[in-house]
């Protein structure tokens, strides 16, 4: 009965919100995580939707359990290879640099988010799509892996109080923007 009314509920939220766009593409949403023990994905995983041929990868993810975590390696089908990647400040500018490892301790959260740490997707295979779905292996220091997707997403609004914070983000211009990903 409750779960009727609700979806009922939805079905009319989700009316609403599709009203004047065509067709909207609504895909099977797959698992966003197949994660390790103790880990949550807090929110959907995505990558930005990018010109050329390398974009980012973010996703929140939280360590309930009491094992230690870190990520040293990802993959993915539709580019060369994945990095991870920081942003710092050098001389006053924001670059992006790789790094080593991502630490997941027990009871911390890793958040991945654009002018912080990152997937980097570098030497894409094609052009994405928006709300293409894209699968993310992970790969931890002790061997485990674990596989995430990923939707391609435009990057305004995806963030709660983190929308339009691009300029928050650094005083370098273009860096992460939407305009484009120069000096990379
Ligand atoms: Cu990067």
């Amino acid at each position: 009965m409750t779960r009727s009314t609700r979806f009922l509920g939805g079905l009319l939220v989700s009316g609403l919100l599709a009203g004047g766009l065509a067709a909207p593409a609504v895909a099977d949403e797959p698992r966003l995580c197949d994660c390790r023990e103790g880990l949550e994905m807090e929110s959907t995983p995505w990558v930005r939707l990018m010109p050329g041929d390398m974009t980012g990868g973010y996703f929140v993810l939280r360590n309930d359990g009491e094992q230690d975590y870190r990520i040293v390696a990802a993959q993915a089908p539709i580019s060369e290879v994945v990095e991870l990647h920081e942003h710092a400040h050098v001389d006053g500018v924001m670059r992006m640099r790789q790094v080593e490892g991502l630490d997941l301790p027990a009871g911390e959260t890793l958040v991945l988010e654009p002018g912080g740490l990152h997937l980097m997707f570098i030497g894409l295979h094609e052009p994405l799509t928006a709300g293409d779905w894209i699968p993310v292996i992970l790969e931890f220091d002790d061997g485990g892996t674990m596989e995430i997707h990923a939707r391609v997403q435009r990057g305004e609004g995806t963030r709660g109080g983190h929308s339009g914070g691009h300029m928050m983000e650094g005083d370098a211009p273009g860096m992460d923007s939407e305009g484009g990903h120069h000096g990379h």
